[in-house]
């Protein structure tokens, strides 16, 4: 059973994220779709609000699990016999900090990570760009699954 871990923060999960999850569930038996709980930074969504999201836009492609985790990566991976981390990259700008993250993940427990290079429509996309540009009533709807364009719209209260 070959399986990988995508991880992030996914406030809100974008096309951007999805696309990569897409890709790799192709590569991969069982995708797991690790978000990350980080109690010293509130985000617009809750951890349980984005994981209900991210389930109903990858409940097609069929192998994807969608869980949360809070520690180190490493340890979500042991717990589940998981040995590879996949990740997209944006641009160059990215590669620093991935690349010294993929060396300390490997270098504590062997984990290798695999990047793939972002489909070039969503390379300037993230979380926060999609939450500022919502926030002042910018269109969205290209950027995100439609589940998050309505979520976004509620929390926004601009339905
Ligand atoms: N196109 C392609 N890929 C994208 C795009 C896009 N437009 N946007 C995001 N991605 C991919 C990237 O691979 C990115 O890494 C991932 O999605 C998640 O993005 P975010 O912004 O939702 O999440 P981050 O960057 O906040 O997540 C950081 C992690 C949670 C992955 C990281 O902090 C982590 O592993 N933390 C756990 C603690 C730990 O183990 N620390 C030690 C690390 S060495």
């Amino acid at each position: 059973m070959r399986r990988a871990v995508c991880p992030g923060s996914f406030d809100p999960i974008t096309n951007g994220h999805l696309d990569i999850i897409a890709r790799a569930s192709k590569l991969y038996d069982t995708v797991y779709v690790a978000v990350m709980i980080n109690k010293s930074k509130q985000g617009l969504f809750t951890v349980d609000e984005r994981m209900d999201l991210i389930r109903e836009v990858t409940e097609s492609f069929g192998n994807v699990r969608v869980e949360a985790f809070h520690g180190l990566l490493v340890d979500f991976c042991k717990e589940r016999d998981i040995p590879a981390i996949v990740k997209g990259l944006r641009a160059v700008s990215d590669f620093d900090y991935e690349l010294q993250m993929a060396q300390m993940n490997n270098g504590l427990s062997g984990v290798e990570t695999l990047f793939v290079p972002t489909n070039p429509t969503y390379s300037f996309l993230s979380s926060s760009l999609v939450k500022e540009v919502a926030t002042w009533g910018g269109d969205i709807s290209h950027l995100v699954p439609d589940a998050v364009h309505e979520a976004l719209s509620r929390k926004l209260d601009r339905s």
